[in-house]
């Protein structure tokens, strides 16, 4: 098991479109137990395998109170988005520190394969509805920030970058 670095917002991979999985093989279920190792260990609820710069249609989720009800979501495609639209904070792994309202529809059913490779159709509300949403938003290289104005995603771009580069000169972990 690994834990895998993620990328950071303004990096230009989280833009790169993700292709699909051409087989759940050895080496997909191996990224797929490394992205949940990779989101427990980062505190997530979900995980794009974009955010790993891999650039294929795998995600991650675990939105349980107790962190031990993972959802693998291979090649995910939506069927539905309810016309109902709910706005709520949301944050990304790739963005720390930085919440912000978007408005997403408040249920969605998708279908996808399995850590098996089985498919299924999920039905979600809720934060479920809204963690599916964002990380198929990742896979199609987009980033919540995409959602929000000019003015305000050039003021994270500024904030995220000057936070790398202080990083750079004090690293936490040297
Ligand atoms: O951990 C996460 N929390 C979160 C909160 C509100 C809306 C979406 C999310 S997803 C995020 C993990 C992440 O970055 N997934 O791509
Ligand atoms: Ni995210």
């Amino acid at each position: 098991m690994a834990i895998l670095p993620i990328l950071r917002y303004p990096d230009p991979r989280l833009h790169k479109v993700a292709r699909p999985v051409q087989s759940v093989d050895a080496r997909i279920r191996t990224l797929v137990t490394d992205m949940i190792a990779t989101m427990y260990s980062a505190d997530g609820i979900g995980l794009a395998a974009t955010q790993v710069d891999v650039h294929e249609r795998v995600v991650v989720i675990d939105v349980s109170e107790t962190r031990d009800q993972p959802i693998v979501l291979i090649n995910p495609e939506t069927l539905w988005l309810s016309e109902e639209k709910h706005q709520g904070d949301e944050g990304c792994l790739s963005v720390p520190g930085i919440y912000e309202r978007v408005e997403r529809s408040a249920a969605v059913r998708v279908q996808a394969l399995d850590a098996d490779g089985v498919p299924r159709v999920i039905e979600a509300e809720g934060l479920l509805a809204v963690c599916i949403q964002h990380e198929m938003d990742h896979l199609m290289g987009r980033v919540f920030v995409d959602y929000l104005s000019a003015l305000k995603r050039g003021r994270i771009k500024t904030k995220l970058l000057k936070q790398e580069k202080e990083a750079r000169q004090a690293p936490v972990n040297a």
